[in-house]
């Protein structure tokens, strides 16, 4: 799959508008994440506490989304531009790369809640079509 100028244009009109709320954008999406896929929880059973809200996981969707940002700053080639990231992802922490999608489901639950105007059915298809990419650039070290 690939994004078309239209879609890219759309992220980045949608990223403009959302960015400045990232932190509670990754916060919220982690931990629903975490809530809904318990399975989700075996990455993460060093921290202190995986609640709703809690602090590592607000620190860490913190994280997350800088990775998004970076994800939308080099929109045109993700693959190089998340290199390092699918390195760590696949070496180093060896995430099951099914729950690329089920993180980035729950960004979009999280944009479509805090932005119902912004997240319009273009915009929608615009950033599933995006996060799909993200996904697979940072599933591209397992290969
Ligand atoms: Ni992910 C660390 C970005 C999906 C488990 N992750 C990071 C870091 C970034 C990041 C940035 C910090 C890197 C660093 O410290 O150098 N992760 C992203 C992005 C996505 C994503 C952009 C998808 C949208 N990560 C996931 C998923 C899981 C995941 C789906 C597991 C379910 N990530 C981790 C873990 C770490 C991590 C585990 C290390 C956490 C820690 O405690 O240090």
């Amino acid at each position: 799959m690939s994004l078309t100028e239209k879609d890219k244009t759309a992220v980045k009109t949608l990223w403009g508008k959302i960015s400045k709320s990232a932190d509670a954008i990754g916060a919220d999406a982690l931990g629903r994440m975490l809530s809904v896929y318990p399975q989700t929880k075996t990455y993460f059973s060093h921290w202190s506490d995986l609640s709703y809200g809690s602090g590592p996981v607000k620190a860490h969707g913190k994280k997350v989304m800088s990775g998004v940002a970076l994800a939308v700053s080099k929109i045109d080639d993700l693959t190089a531009g998340l290199q390092d990231l699918s390195e760590l992802h696949a070496f180093q922490l060896r995430i099951d790369p099914n729950n690329f999608k089920i993180l980035s489901h729950c960004i979009m639950v999280v944009v479509a809640t805090l932005f119902p105007k912004d997240f319009t059915p273009e915009a929608h298809v615009a950033t599933d079509k995006f996060l799909s990419c993200l996904a697979l650039a940072l599933s591209e070290k397992y290969r």
